[in-house]
């Protein structure tokens, strides 16, 4: 495999990265997982954007402008010969002391990986998925903005923990109000009589890139669709709930907390925008 590494594919046996660099000492820096489909890299100027914004609120410079950034990732893609597959962009504050201190890394380091991605095995999708809530409530807007999507997944790490502690794959999580806020990887959405809502960026969710487009295509479907804070109470009662996320595209969840939703498998309108997304990346509507 071929790895960009600071402006340039070595080999995945060179593609290093020092000790001192903060992105390992300090999980100081920003990343991207983009889906390859059909050898199309998917919505990959949103990713983009949504790096150089994570970038911009850590004050992480970036070590080259979006339009270079969107050749070289298209550059490693074509090197490994990623048809469907998984792209990584990692930018971390780079090479510093073994002290907090970023202004003392001169320059940030960048990192392209095209790799295969590890998916949910299709029963999973068929019968849908059993989640918990997690107790780890999700960073605080005033702490690290869950919009930025920041090396530093801790937060995130503990709720997977306490859900698979559960055997389970996914956990939801809360803010410090008591509203949904996404899933430790996924973003998350509820359908009640016919309207699927999710919660508003505001809630403390990164803005899935799946979650807006899944938003998008209910809406062309002529299934209303809002932003709304949800409680645990609304998750335990509504018709359907799914998660969305770029490994797991469109997920049915039918167990939280031990209360079966809906019938227990995964609803009409859940399996419908799955469809819906399957045709979408793959060029179909
Ligand atoms: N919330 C969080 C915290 C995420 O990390 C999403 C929501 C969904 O966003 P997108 O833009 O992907 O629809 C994510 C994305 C992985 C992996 O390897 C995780 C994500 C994306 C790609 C790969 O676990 N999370």
């Amino acid at each position: 495999m071929k790895v960009w590494i600071n402006n340039k594919l070595v080999d995945e046996s060179d593609a290093k990265i020092s000790v001192f660099d903060h992105g390992l000492l300090y999980g100081d820096g920003v990343f991207e997982g983009i889906r390859v489909y059909d050898g199309n890299v998917f919505e990959l100027e949103a990713h983009i954007r949504r790096l150089y914004k994570s970038a911009k609120v850590i004050r992480l410079e970036m070590s080259i402008t979006k339009e270079e950034l969107i050749k070289a990732v298209e550059e490693t893609v074509k090197a490994n010969e990623v048809i469907n597959g998984y792209i990584r962009l990692i930018a971390t504050r780079g090479i510093g002391t073994l002290g907090l201190n970023p202004l003392i890394c001169k320059n940030s380091s960048l990192i392209i990986i095209a790799d295969s991605i590890q998916l949910y095995p299709e029963e999973l999708y068929e019968k849908g998925m059993k989640v918990i809530s997690a107790t780890t409530v999700r960073s605080h807007p005033l702490s690290l903005p869950p919009q930025v999507k920041s090396l530093n997944y801790l937060n995130n790490i503990m709720a997977k923990i306490e859900a698979l502690d559960s055997n389970v794959p996914e956990a939801i999580m809360y803010n410090t109000q008591g509203f949904v806020a996404e899933a430790t990887g996924d973003n998350v959405f509820m359908v009640k009589n016919g309207v699927v809502y999710t919660p508003p960026i505001q809630a403390g969710t990164l803005e899935g890139i799946t979650r807006n487009i899944v938003i998008r295509l209910a809406k062309e479907e002529g299934i209303p669709a809002a932003e709304s804070n949800l409680t645990r109470f609304d998750l335990y009662v509504c018709d359907e709930l799914f998660l969305t996320g770029t490994a797991a595209e469109v997920i049915g969840v039918i167990e939280i907390d031990g209360r079966v939703i809906g019938d227990g498998k995964p609803g009409a309108i859940t399996r419908k925008l799955r469809k819906k997304f399957f045709d979408y990346v793959h060029g179909r509507n």
